[in-house]
């Protein structure tokens, strides 16, 4: 397999996570977006939407850091981390699609603006009124997530799953983001317990 990705890209960083936690043979090809080549005919031949991460499996592509990691461990015989179990399954996706849809979205206001348009200038200076967005919605988003984990390991089922990668992924951009985090203190807890996964060292950029 093959995943086109980018170090620094926190969607593509979910994928890697899982990439390494499942110990899978996936060549890692780095695509240069401050150059653009995410919008090649040929990467958006692959990728319609112009965006990283891209998984190659064969003759199947899939986009989507979501359906990427499902797709993975899916793959992966006796893997640990995305339960057979329905209701256990549905408790790890409602995470996933709460940080598809609510977390990821509002902590990327501020990750654009303040790390993406740092290393691609073509997107152009930080906008002051999408900062002051992000200041103001991710709090109370965040809070959902720092409730839940109130004297929990981890997000679902007890245990480590793909919803501790995919939330975490999002917050490697804590410090360069300035994601106002800070005094969540069940997440920063969850936050150091996955930051201290092999997982996670390996797929430092
Ligand atoms: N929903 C997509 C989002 C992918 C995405 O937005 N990737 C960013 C990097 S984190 C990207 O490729 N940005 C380049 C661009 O939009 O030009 C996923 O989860 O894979």
């Amino acid at each position: 397999m093959r995943l086109y990705y980018h170090p620094l890209s926190s969607n593509s960083r979910r994928v890697v996570l899982v990439v390494h936690h499942l110990g899978l043979d996936v060549e890692l090809i780095a695509v240069d977006l401050a150059g653009a080549e995410h919008k090649t005919a040929d990467y958006l031949a692959m990728n319609p939407n112009g965006k990283v991460p891209t998984l190659v499996d064969g003759d199947f592509e899939l986009w989507e850091s979501y359906a990427i990691i499902q797709y993975l461990a899916d793959k992966t015989p006796g893997q640990d981390i995305y339960p057979e179990d329905i209701a256990a399954r549905a408790d790890v996706n409602r995470w996933l699609f709460w940080s598809a849809y609510h977390f990821a979205p509002t902590a990327g206001l501020l990750i654009k603006e303040r790390v993406s348009k740092r290393l691609s200038p073509r997107l152009g200076p930080p906008d002051p009124q999408e900062i002051a967005r992000g200041e103001a919605q991710l709090p109370p988003i965040a809070a959902i997530l720092d409730r839940h984990l109130a004297g929990k390991r981890w997000i679902a089922q007890d245990r480590l799953t793909l919803a501790d990668f995919a939330i975490a992924a999002t917050l490697m951009h804590t410090a360069a983001a300035q994601l106002p985090v800070a005094g969540f203190a069940n997440i920063e807890a969850w936050f150091a317990r996955v930051q201290s996964l092999a997982a996670w060292a390996k797929s430092t950029a």
